[in-house]
């Protein structure tokens, strides 16, 4: 079988997105100046952009999602200091130990489900003062959750949550890598999400489609603190305003379209569960992340996954018998058609069910 398609269908993240000729015509275009010194015209206008829409005092431009959430764990915490998330989220399980080498806390994972906490996980669980303790000082959230699933995080939680926080005296951070796929789901604002936090951490290079580049939005004086811890963690970036071109670019033209990606996620979703050897997990998909498991008894996640790739394919391998597909702007309806079609034959040809398959002419895709 071979793909009707130049390039791979790659499904791997929502990160692999290249910026769309209009998005190169903004960069081309884009107003620049040393934001070390604060004088790139276009970063000043992403930062107030993300802020407003956010409803948030100020934001501050960084290279990336992981750097947004470490200066806010830095920003929010001193050495010592106990961070409570939940057990799957990014922060804790993907950002190479970060808390620990950055900022030295100590974080407190608690499982969820699919990455959803709500406050009866969390009550009890902060430390009494006292010497012996390291003091519970934040909490952090994810929405949409990934490992969950691109799991919408209700906002009931939320509300709960930090509510409780807050009574507490406990700081919120949101990683709101992919908050806008919450939105466009929901239909639920950004700020009505935003209100609740300290700080927020949004992404324009996951399903936005920007090539680099994620805001931490907050209180002016927190921003304030976080421009310096910028600097420290290497963050300070001279004519940005290039690339924050391009996320202005998709603020303006790559929210709304996320609802063709969570579409194109339920159709492949669909095609999962309809093949058997394969299993959604979890069962129902929120937005545009979709998890599942190949029966051992088939193959391996990393079996398929080559198949996969030799017919044009790819997708994410996340454990032995664990894959992810993410949807997303460089993979439409016709793509994701034929990645269905892929799965549906790898999975046959691999559980010695089906002879190789050849594409027929009378395929939908
Ligand atoms: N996630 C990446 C990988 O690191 C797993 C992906 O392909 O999904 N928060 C969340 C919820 C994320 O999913 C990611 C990226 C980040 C933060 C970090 O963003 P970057 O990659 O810009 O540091």
């Amino acid at each position: 079988m071979q793909s009707p398609f130049a390039d791979p269908v790659d499904l791997r993240s929502d990160t692999v997105t290249k910026p769309t000729p209009g998005m190169r015509e903004a960069m081309a275009r884009a107003e620049v100046g040393d934001d070390v010194y604060d004088e790139d015209p276009t970063v000043h206008r992403l930062q107030e952009r993300i802020a407003e829409m956010l409803g948030k005092e100020a934001a501050l431009f960084v290279p990336s999602g992981t750097m947004s959430n470490q200066i806010a764990v830095r920003v929010h915490t001193r050495p010592g200091d106990e961070v409570l998330l939940e057990a799957n989220c990014h922060i804790y399980n993907y950002e190479a130990g970060a808390p620990a080498v950055l900022s030295h806390v100590m974080c407190r994972p608690i499982p969820g489900r699919y990455g959803v906490l709500d406050v009866d996980d969390l009550d009890g669980m902060i430390r009494p003062p006292g010497e012996h303790y390291a003091q519970t000082r934040l909490v952090c959230l994810e929405n949409t959750h990934n490992r969950g699933g691109g799991r919408i995080f209700p906002l009931e939680n939320i509300e709960r949550i930090c509510k409780w926080a807050k009574e507490h005296g406990l700081r919120t951070h949101l990683d709101g890598a992919r908050l806008f796929n919450a939105c466009v789901a929901t239909g639920i604002p950004p700020q009505r999400y935003a209100e609740h936090f300290d700080t927020v951490s949004v992404c324009f290079s996951k399903g936005l489609g920007a090539p680099v580049g994620s805001a931490l939005c907050g209180p002016r004086e927190l921003i304030q603190q976080a421009r310096r811890i910028r600097k420290v963690f290497g963050g300070g970036m001279r004519q940005a305003g290039v690339i924050a071109a391009a996320a202005l670019y998709a603020l303006e033209h790559h929210i709304d379209r996320l609802a063709e990606d969570h579409a194109n996620a339920q159709l492949l979703a669909q095609a999962i569960r309809e093949i058997d050897g394969l299993q959604l997990d979890p069962p129902e998909v929120h937005t545009n992340i979709i998890w599942f498991h190949v029966r051992p008894t088939v193959a391996s996640a990393t079996q398929v996954a080559q198949a996969a790739k030799e017919r044009g394919v790819l997708l994410g391998v996340a454990g032995p018998q664990t894959l992810r597909a993410c949807t997303h702007l460089d993979v439409d309806r016709a793509r994701v058609e034929y990645a269905a079609h892929v799965l549906r034959a790898v999975v046959a040809e691999l559980s010695g069910r089906g002879t190789p398959v050849e594409l027929r002419h009378d395929e939908t895709w």
